[in-house]
């Protein structure tokens, strides 16, 4: 079976508006994670009317466009409605003020409009249907009470739920009405959710009017104003008699129309010629969803601008505390515990052994095992962060019967407890000036208490535990790489190589000739070899000593920690400067790029 056009583009639709409503939760989400930029909660109650209005859209996916007609008292409202739905009186329509008091929804069946009751709320709703209102195929009409007279009060919010619900608003201005400028002001809030063709704007009761005053001045002087109040690109103001357009306007034979200038043909065509169309209320929809989204993250955006120059000083000042903090905890850390050097001594040996060959490798692989079976730290080796490895063995070197416990000692060095210290002295000798400057963006107070201020040691401390281990083993591992070269191995292990092949040279050939060699020779040739290689690694052990040596190795693996320290961002550890970067990302976000 062919799926029809429109129910692939509702899917398609749903789609779309699902990305909208992810983004509106991403930028939730940013601003729960900021919860002392004091701006924060007001934004995110926007956020979750916005979030609930989208929903609103899509439960009323399949359903008929909705179109909402707001404006003044008297204005012709109703009238205005009858006259789409060719029958008069649907909506009332009187003299008495105000007449519609109440929403009402304007349909050709009963069904259509079933729906809305409970969006609506059952008692503030009157359901109008007339099978005579032909023209109300695809589109059901919302009359509201006005937003002017004395009852205003209560009427406001049902006006609030009924355009929270629509896909067309009409917002209706009274020619005669002198005060219609203070109207627009007054609409200027409910307008901001609608945007091009979902927001038209109606003067009614033209007939009232001289129509050379009206087209010249009247008209254009007014679509300014609004341009201006409600900030937004309005295209066009239609003029219309609504009363006209009954279908018995019932003319008092003193007040017939002035002048028969009137654009309700232009404005019917454009309701239900464009808009009553099967998709185009998906559209529509799509549409208003994306602009519920850009308006939020435009509300979000301008709120963070006004801070934004503020924040990006801060951000930088806080970066420069870290530094400056982080180079402190560094320095505390270069003065450490000199017992470090034993077990980097260790661990090279144990590096090289792996990577020697011949005799002098035998031997190196021997010294390594003498170095940890005499210090009794085999237990250490099972882990394999380097510090820590160099922490247990330094504390069962030197209690030696407490080995076992060391493991767990293990987790805490004196340098990294120096090294925080520094670090939060330095950071708190700043916090005070940058605390101020977050308060002038608008966080809360709270900033400048300290304990907001760093995060747990734990998260620090990890830190630089694994950019030190890091920049350790990476130090040693040059040095054994360059200690290990084939050149030198083979150089090293040439003298013992030379006389192993000497002596078996003459062992072997006496033996084929049958003149056996005393036991002197072989003695002699044992302590030869072994003078030789025990030689030769002594020069070895110079050499390490020289190439990677334990100062010489802790300073390049400072060196190193250090150079990776500069590029180390330090203000993710602070929860307050976090806050600063999510926000000043938060800013920078133009979700209709995407
Ligand atoms: N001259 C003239 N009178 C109109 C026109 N449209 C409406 N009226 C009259 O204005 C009066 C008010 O019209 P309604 O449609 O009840 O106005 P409303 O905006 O619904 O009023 P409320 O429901 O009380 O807010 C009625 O007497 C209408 O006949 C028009 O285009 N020209
Ligand atoms: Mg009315």
């Amino acid at each position: 079976m062919m799926i029809s056009n429109i129910q692939t583009g509702s899917i398609k639709a749903l789609g779309k508006i699902e990305t909208f409503k992810h983004d509106v939760r991403m930028l939730c989400n940013a601003i729960d994670r900021a919860p002392m930029w004091q701006p924060g909660p007001g934004l995110r109650k926007q956020c979750d009317e916005v979030l609930r209005m989208i929903d609103n859209l899509e439960a009323r996916f399949e359903r008929k466009l909705i179109v909402t007609i707001i404006g003044p008292c008297g204005s012709g409202k109703s009238t205005l409605l009858n006259a789409l739905a060719q029958v008069d009186n649907l909506s009332e329509t009187g003299h008495r003020r105000p007449t519609t008091q109440s929403i009402v929804v304007l349909s050709r069946e009963a069904k259509d409009a079933e729906h809305l009751k409970e969006q609506l709320g059952v008692s503030h709703v009157d359901m109008r249907s007339s099978p005579a209102a032909a023209s109300l195929e695809h589109v059901l009409l919302i009359d509201t009470p006005d937003t002017d007279s004395t009852q205003q009060e209560k009427h406001i919010h049902l006006v609030q739920n009924a355009i929270a619900i629509s896909d067309i608003l009409i917002c209706m201005f009274d020619a005669e009405n002198p005060k219609r400028k203070d109207h627009v002001d007054f609409l200027a809030h409910y307008v901001r959710l609608f945007n091009g063709d979902a927001l038209v704007v109606v003067i009614n009761k033209c007939d009232r009017q001289d129509k050379k005053e009206l087209t010249q001045i009247i008209v254009p002087e007014f679509l300014e104003f609004i341009k201006t109040a409600w900030e937004k690109p309005i295209q066009k103001i239609f003029c219309i008699s609504a009363r006209q357009h009954l279908q018995d306007p019932q003319w008092d034979p003193t007040a017939r129309p002035k002048h028969d200038f009137d654009e309700f043909v232009d404005l019917k065509q454009m309701i239900f010629g464009t808009f009553n169309q099967p998709g185009y209320s998906i559209d529509r929809r799509i549409e208003n969803a994306q602009s519920l989204r850009d308006y939020i993250f435009e509300e979000a955006g301008l709120e963070i601008r006004k801070d934004s120059k503020t924040l990006k000083e801060t951000k930088q000042h806080i970066q420069e505390a870290e530094k400056n903090a982080l180079n402190a905890a560094l320095s505390a850390f270069k003065k450490g515990d000199s017992k470090r050097m034993l077990g980097i001594n260790v661990l090279i040996y144990q590096k090289l052994a792996h990577r020697w060959l011949g005799p002098v490798g035998w031997l190196i692989a021997m010294w390594a095992r003498i170095l940890i079976f005499g210090t009794g730290i085999v237990a250490m080796f099972r882990f394999g962060n380097p510090v820590r490895q160099l922490a247990g063995m330094v504390s069962s070197l030197f209690h030696f019967k407490e080995s076992k416990a060391a493991t767990v000692e293990a987790e805490r060095s004196d340098w990294i407890d120096t090294a925080m210290r520094d670090f939060r002295l330095s950071v708190l000798q700043d916090w005070p000036n940058i605390a101020e400057s977050l308060i002038n963006a608008r966080f809360d107070t709270r900033v400048r208490k300290m304990e907001h201020v760093l995060s747990d040691n734990t998260t620090l401390n990890q830190d630089l535990n694994s950019l030190w281990s890091d920049a350790l083993d990476h130090t040693m591992e040059t040095a054994s790489q360059n200690l290990s070269g084939l050149i030198l191995q083979f150089l090293f292990n040439l003298p013992v190589i030379g006389i192993l092949g000497h002596v078996g040279w003459i062992t072997a050939r006496d033996y084929f000739t049958g003149q056996y060699l005393s036991s002197d020779f072989f003695l002699h040739a044992f302590l030869t070899i072994a003078i030789t290689l025990f030689l030769s690694f002594f020069v070895f052990q110079g050499c390490v000593r020289l190439a990677a040596g334990p100062e010489r190795i802790t300073r390049k693996a400072f060196e190193k920690m250090k150079h990776q320290v500069e590029q180390f961002q330090p203000i993710s550890m602070n929860p307050v400067g976090e806050q600063v970067n999510i926000l000043l990302s938060l800013g920078s976000i133009d979700p209709s790029a995407q």
